[in-house]
């Protein structure tokens, strides 16, 4: 293949220079348009699927320019519909198996195989290339299995990589896009971007690697759809990152943290799962402005979610449940965040642990947190040096069969087991409920004798239906 690539060179070098003065003047002046859609139409990666090549194997490939495309012979014309194709290849290499550096043209990595025998080299690096897609191969037993260094608007889309010492690695990258793709057994980060600007992770299967995502000094990124699990490190490592959102990801069995965020301010972080970490399930250390929303952070060896030297933060409508020690801990100098609309309940040690200032547990009119060691009657004080308080609390429900966790602990039935109360448990809950009620009514009546017909008692009625 390389000899026939030379004798074109050879013979064709006049007319490559027309094609390619030709090709220059055509060039789109808008260099990050998309290529047509269906070139980006592969299936999702499930990290069990490998592409299966029956080709030969081939020597690694180097382009060091536009013209190279050319001169070596790849089919396409380097624009978004009609991109240069490398594609059907099969390289075992120790060194870079395809290497391509300071090019615009549009092209496409497509079908292809790369690995190495010694666990060597890299799958594919780009250089300082814009308009790069690397779709549908398979990286295995390389030392780094793609590298995308100072590119511009490139896409991974479709890769399976494995067994490679380290995953996919961006660095000073601009508006570049890995997608539905597997990365698993990678004993360093599956994905790792320094100081990149708006990053999209998006529909990865990440399994069995050390940190799932990292990213470091990086602006502007997005992780959404994400799965990963059973990571020796931690899940997401979030490194002085600002105005990022991590959205739809969970993040599951982890050995040390589910999320570590540090020096980083305006994340996002929503709809995801955080579980069974053996650390802290998010640890925000040093952080502004994050917030945590309708996410459930659960089953963690220690809390749940634990700010440390974090401010203006708030976690919404979250639920934290399970974990060994807190739930959700505002320690040391963490200020002036929030904590609403949660459900906080059976963490083992305590739900709430409140050692900063100035934290709010509601929002001063109506709403508070959800609390399964909440009795139902006044206001609801979180442990900790603020001595704050939550002052619009209500019981949590986990199972939602109407008993309440604080009741069904009372009652000794499994508050996450919506076939109880058992029969016995009944019994003690309709007397429960019926002396309550009767109580409410008194009280009812009481209060109607005192205020009069137009003063409607506050009471606990719905127990009553
Ligand atoms: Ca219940
Ligand atoms: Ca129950």
């Amino acid at each position: 293949m390389r000899s026939e690539r030379t004798i074109l060179l050879g013979a064709e070098i006049g007319s490559i220079v027309v094609m390619l003065l030709v090709l220059l003047a055509a060039q789109p002046t808008n260099l990050v348009r998309p290529m047509r859609p269906e070139v980006y139409d592969v299936p999702l990666r499930d990290g069990v699927a490998s592409t299966s090549q029956t080709v030969a194997e081939g020597d690694p490939i180097v382009i060091g320019s536009d013209n190279d495309f050319l001169v070596q012979g790849w089919p396409g014309k380097g624009t978004p519909d009609d991109p240069y194709v490398i594609s059907g290849l099969t390289i075992v290499s120790s060194g870079i198996c395809i290497d391509i550096r300071d090019t615009s043209s549009y092209f496409a990595i497509a079908d292809c195989c790369f690995s190495a025998v010694d666990d060597a080299g890299v799958g594919i690096r780009l250089v300082n290339v814009t308009n790069g897609l690397v779709k549908s191969v398979n990286i295995t037993s390389k030392y780094t299995a793609i590298l995308l260094s100072e590119c511009v608007a490139c896409t991974v889309l479709g890769a399976e990589v494995s067994a490679c010492n380290q995953g996919v690695f961006l660095e000073k990258c601009n508006s570049c896009t890995v997608s539905r793709s597997a990365i698993h057994d990678v004993p360093n980060q599956a994905i790792h971007c320094y100081e990149c600007d708006r990053i999209t992770l998006s529909s990865l299967r990440l399994t069995r690697n050390d940190d799932a995502i990292s990213l470091h000094s990086c602006v502007g990124c997005t992780i959404r759809d994400c799965t990963m699990r059973d990571h020796l490190d931690t899940g997401a490592h979030l490194y002085f990152t600002m105005n990022c959102t991590m959205l739809n990801c969970s993040v599951l069995n982890t050995y040390n943290m589910g999320a570590y965020v540090h020096g980083s301010s305006n994340w996002t972080i929503a709809n995801c799962t955080i579980s069974g970490s053996k650390y802290h399930g998010l640890y925000i250390e040093r952080c502004f402005r994050m917030l945590i929303a309708n996410s459930t952070i659960s089953r963690h060896r220690w809390s749940g979610i634990y700010l440390r030297e974090s401010d203006n933060c708030s976690i919404l409508d979250s639920t934290i449940e399970h974990n060994n020690r807190t739930g959700l801990f505002f320690s040391i100098d963490s200020d002036n965040n929030t904590a609403m609309g949660n459900v906080l309940r059976l963490n083992l040690e305590t739900n709430g642990r409140d050692d900063g200032h100035d934290n709010r547990w509601d929002d001063g009119v109506s709403r508070g947190n959800s609390w399964s060691d909440y009795n139902g009657s006044g206001s609801y004080t979180i442990p900790g040096s603020a001595q704050a308080v939550d002052h619009f609390p209500s019981s949590s429900d986990g199972d939602g069969d109407g008993l309440s966790d604080w009741e069904e602990a009372i009652l000794g039935s499994d508050p996450d087991d919506p076939a109880d109360p058992p029969p016995s448990a009944h019994v003690l809950s309709l007397v429960y409920v019926g002396g309550m009620a009767f109580s409410v009514i008194g009280i009812a009546v009481a209060v109607w004798r005192v205020y009069g017909r137009r003063s409607s008692p506050r009471t606990a009625l719905p127990y009553l239906d």
